[in-house]
């Protein structure tokens, strides 16, 4: 097993998150010293609530119950469309109002964004969204200032207290600590940061992000501590936790669980992740950074997954990407030298360029949160059927030359997702 505290501390850390090798470059900057965004040209509103109950709250989904009433099956390697035939949807004269193309700074260096079309799924967007909530769980909560007014402070399920940092096992303050906190700032910020003329811009600049910890300070995740975050965040029950009072419907997963073997899906994960899907919450899950075959690993080896492995700029799978037939498909995590451009507090001058499957999977999560804004009711497998029959075919038909080194169907599709999703009455 690994050794958290001697030289293989570097090892330890690339375990449980998904990080690539840069990821780490910038762990230990102060914190204090850096300015995160320049400042407002506009005067200041009041702080982000930063309390476990926002002003609004949303909830897209009803109380929970001790037996929640299954959702239809659907299976998921069935195309989402003959699965439940849909009539033809009448005329809408709701306005098409579009997102236009964002202002921030940053946003002419977020290459990933282009590369998932997504100028094409904003335009498309009407006037009137649905609300949208998304589960990060991850290292806890981070004030971004990207995600104000949007981001909450879910619950902390470490339960160790040795490795939490903050004193304490389970509790109600998800606050992330220690050098590697900005982890889930940073997949939060992919796929939710405002398009305000600031930092980076999100994919889904209207979702509320919920961080859930489940990260130590060691960035290591234990698989009970994953099984029980995934149930809470979507509001199922979880003994001796107050039930989530914003449950999501879509759940990232930048991590796999550690002190498991990585030869097949730990059965307490998937119990979690089989609960969850039946609650209607769609699993997003990176395949992790080891260049291996990703289906040993929990969650990206689970069934219900849909996991994530990275492509570079070029559309193609940088060498530490997981890869098989347990991945849905691919998205932007970039390579070393040329990760992904984010917006962070601690980040120098209130910038990162991490890379990994960490930053693959956020770009998933993001754009099923767009699907969801529009056709509230899908369903986890039919989100999953969006999302692959959609992507983008590699260059020359496969991610690697490899051809046992798959990577899904292809690159992630904001564009053509959104446009399926809107010609279908489906969640609707
Ligand atoms: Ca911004």
């Amino acid at each position: 097993m690994k050794n958290r505290f001697g030289g293989q501390l570097r090892a330890a850390l690339l375990g449980g998150l998904l990080l690539g090798g840069a990821g780490l470059s910038f762990a230990a900057q102060s914190i204090a010293t850096i300015p995160a965004l320049p400042p407002r040209s506009t005067p200041p509103t009041a702080p982000a609530p930063v309390s476990p109950k926002p002003p609004s709250t949303l909830p897209e989904l009803p109380p929970v119950s001790p037996a929640p009433a299954p959702l239809p099956e659907l299976s998921p390697t069935k195309p989402a469309a003959p699965a439940r035939p849909s009539t033809p949807a009448p005329a809408s004269p709701i306005p098409r109002a579009g997102l236009p193309r964002p202002t921030d700074p940053l946003y002419a260096q977020q290459w990933n964004l282009r590369a998932i079309g997504l100028e094409g799924a904003w335009a498309q967007l009407p006037a009137v969204l649905s609300p949208v909530t998304v589960a990060v769980l991850d290292t806890g909560f981070i004030a971004s200032p990207e995600l104000t007014g949007r981001v909450i402070n879910g619950y902390d399920f470490v339960s160790d207290a040795a490795r939490a940092g903050d004193g304490t096992g389970r509790d109600a303050d998800a606050a992330g600590a220690g050098a590697l906190a900005y982890h889930a700032e940073v997949v939060g910020n992919i796929i939710g940061a405002a398009h305000d003329g600031r930092g980076m811009a999100g994919i889904a600049p209207r979702a509320r992000v919920v961080q859930v910890r489940v990260a130590g300070t060691d960035g290591l995740i234990d698989p009970q501590d994953l099984a029980d975050g995934l149930r809470w965040a979507a509001g199922l029950t979880v003994a001796g936790v107050p039930t989530n009072p914003n449950p999501a419907r879509i759940l990232n997963l930048s991590l796999y669980a550690d002190f498991v073997p990585l030869t097949r899906c730990d059965v307490r994960v998937q119990a979690a992740v089989d609960a969850v899907t039946a609650r209607g919450a769609l699993v997003i899950a990176g395949a992790a950074n080891d260049g291996k075959d990703a289906s040993g690993y929990s969650p990206a080896g689970c069934r219900n997954v849909l996991t994530v492995t990275s492509v570079s700029e070029a559309g193609v799978r940088p060498s530490y990407a997981n890869w098989g037939r347990a991945v849905a498909l691919a998205a932007p995590g970039g390579e070393v030298g040329h990760g992904v451009v984010v917006s962070s507090l601690t980040g120098m001058g209130g910038v990162r360029e991490p890379n990994g499957t960490s930053f693959a999977a956020p770009h998933a999560a993001g754009v099923a949160a767009l699907l969801l804004s529009v056709r509230p009711k899908l369903l986890p497998a039919q989100l999953r059927s969006l999302l692959t029959r959609t992507a983008t075919p590699f260059p020359g038909g496969r991610c690697d030359s490899d051809p046992a080194r798959t990577c899904g169907t292809g690159t992630l599709n904001a564009s053509a997702a959104l446009q399926a999703a809107l010609a279908s009455t489906l969640g609707k």
